[in-house]
């Protein structure tokens, strides 16, 4: 197993056609950072890809593909847009510099390089990908239960809808909330009603299955999930398998009318989203759908 202090070291990926520079970059770097080195700027955007480095060095004038046109596609792809790049490159004039910045760059690095120059700037560029890490951190995810929060659902709804329309795919999205954990809190404590808020988000979280399945808490004792490209049938199931994990937990509610233990009502719906539907509008039918499910008796979940 990694240990914590290697899993916490930053990744750098040094994307240059001569062998001497990914040596030299390479040995000047390893001492504070994890290095990846990669030859050409094929190998690069797979690596940048399948490692997501934290940072990325990148020569210009490299055969096949120059940095130039890499940096666009790194810049387009959502896996790689993210990740900050520096251009180290012989090309040491202004109006190069400029087209660098301008595609997308966090900094410019004129070849023959100094070492300190290089050190310092990766430095600082990684600093900054940490703080911005953190932001987003404090932004999107919900501190109580570490699943994403209602602002990040918000986006990622945004985003499902938008390539649900352009796709003509279906969308499910399902609203759970626990029932009667007011009288759970009012028994168990608040603390402990806490906890069992972490328990039953984290059990929801793991029980879906493909990577974009996307969970959020909705608020106080609410959860929302979105299944972009599944049908009406496999997200029903599927949910159903999710409660039923959540009802495996068997944590005892003995204050609970319809059980002895912890349980979950839901409302879902499968929808195909059309472009002039107002998106604040669509958890409506779930939402309608969950109403129904607690009318009918709670602990169950309504399509
Ligand atoms: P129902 O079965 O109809 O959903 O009843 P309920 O008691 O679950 O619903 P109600 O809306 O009446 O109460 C929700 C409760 O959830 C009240 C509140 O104390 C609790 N709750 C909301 N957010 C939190 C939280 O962050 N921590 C804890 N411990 N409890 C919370
Ligand atoms: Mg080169
Ligand atoms: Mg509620
Ligand atoms: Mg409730």
């Amino acid at each position: 197993m990694m240990s914590q202090a290697a899993t916490c070291r930053q990744r750098v990926l040094i994307i240059d056609d001569q062998k001497t520079n990914l040596k030299i970059l390479g040995d000047i770097l390893r001492q504070d950072v994890d290095v990846i080195l990669a030859q050409s700027a094929e190998q690069g955007l797979r690596k940048a890809i399948d490692y997501h480095p934290d940072l990325i060095l990148l020569d210009v004038l490299m055969p096949d593909i120059s940095g130039f046109e890499l940096i666009k596609t790194l810049k387009h792809q959502s896996q790689t847009s993210s990740i900050p790049v520096i251009f180290i490159t012989a090309l040491n004039d202004s109006s190069h510099e400029e087209q660098g910045l301008h595609l997308g760059a966090c900094d410019y690095i004129y070849k023959p390089f100094h070492t300190a120059i290089v050190q310092a700037r990766v430095r600082l560029h990684l600093q900054l990908a940490r703080q911005r890490r953190m932001l987003e951190q404090l932004a999107h995810i919900d501190p109580l239960t570490g699943i994403a929060n209602r602002r990040k659902y918000a986006q990622v709804l945004d985003l499902f809808w938008r390539s649900a329309v352009r796709q003509q795919s279906p969308l499910s999205i399902v609203m759970l909330d626990i029932d009667h954990f007011k009288e759970y809190n009012d028994h168990y404590g608040h603390a402990a009603g806490d906890k069992i808020l972490h328990q039953v988000a984290n059990t929801l979280k793991e029980s879906l299955k493909r990577p974009n399945d996307f969970i959020a808490r909705y608020g106080g004792e609410e959860f929302v999930i979105l299944l972009p490209e599944s049908s009406e049938e496999g997200s029903r199931q599927l949910i159903e398998q999710s409660l039923q994990q959540v009802t495996d937990l068997q944590i005892r509610h003995d204050y609970s009318p319809v059980s002895d233990i912890i349980t979950l009502s839901a409302g879902g719906v499968s929808c195909m989203p059309a472009k002039e539907q107002p998106l604040e509008a669509a958890i409506k039918p779930a939402d309608d759908m969950l109403y129904q499910a607690k009318q009918q008796g709670k602990n169950r979940l309504c399509w």
